[in-house]
């Protein structure tokens, strides 16, 4: 049976939207779709943070989820934080659409991302390319715009 889990992004902006998650079986691959409006138009960093803890907003939610203690990275870095999706496109309508299939991702065991928080950053995640520190930790992508806990779906 598939799981499925589901996350309503809001925050202090105009910025908000819904993901849905969807795993065929225990070790497929995780399937991300939905979108989030409210944007400028541009990339913007998506990940994963480890806390589902939004008590002060999406600051609570704490860094990348990083159960394997890695640096900073793209969604098909081999070396990465579980968290790192990458970026999301916003188009000049504002809305982000989001279709992605991560391997690394899952909604089950140990390394479960339900109950952890999904995060849409203000700037583009230089996918740990960006030559200094802050690019090995958080991809330089700035401000939390909107945030939600992803929860268990039927
Ligand atoms: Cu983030
Ligand atoms: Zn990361």
């Amino acid at each position: 049976m598939a799981l499925k889990a589901v996350c309503v992004l809001i925050g202090t902006g105009l910025a908000s939207g819904t993901v849905h998650f969807e795993q065929e079986s225990v070790s497929a691959p995780v399937k991300l779709t939905g979108q989030i409006s409210g944007l400028a138009a541009g990339d913007h960093g998506f990940h994963v943070h480890v806390f589902g803890d939004n008590t002060n907003g999406c600051v609570s939610a704490g860094p990348h989820f990083n159960p394997n203690n890695k640096t900073h990275a793209g969604p098909t870095d081999a070396d990465r934080h579980v968290g790192d999706l990458g970026n999301v496109r916003a188009g000049e309508d504002g809305i982000a659409h989001i279709n992605i299939t991560d391997h690394m991702l899952t909604l089950n065991g140990l390394q479960s991302i339900i109950g952890r928080t999904m995060v849409i950053h203000e700037k583009a995640d230089d996918l740990g390319k960006g030559g200094n520190e802050e690019s090995l930790k958080t991809g330089n992508a700035g401000a939390r715009l909107a945030c939600g806990v992803i929860g268990i779906a039927g």
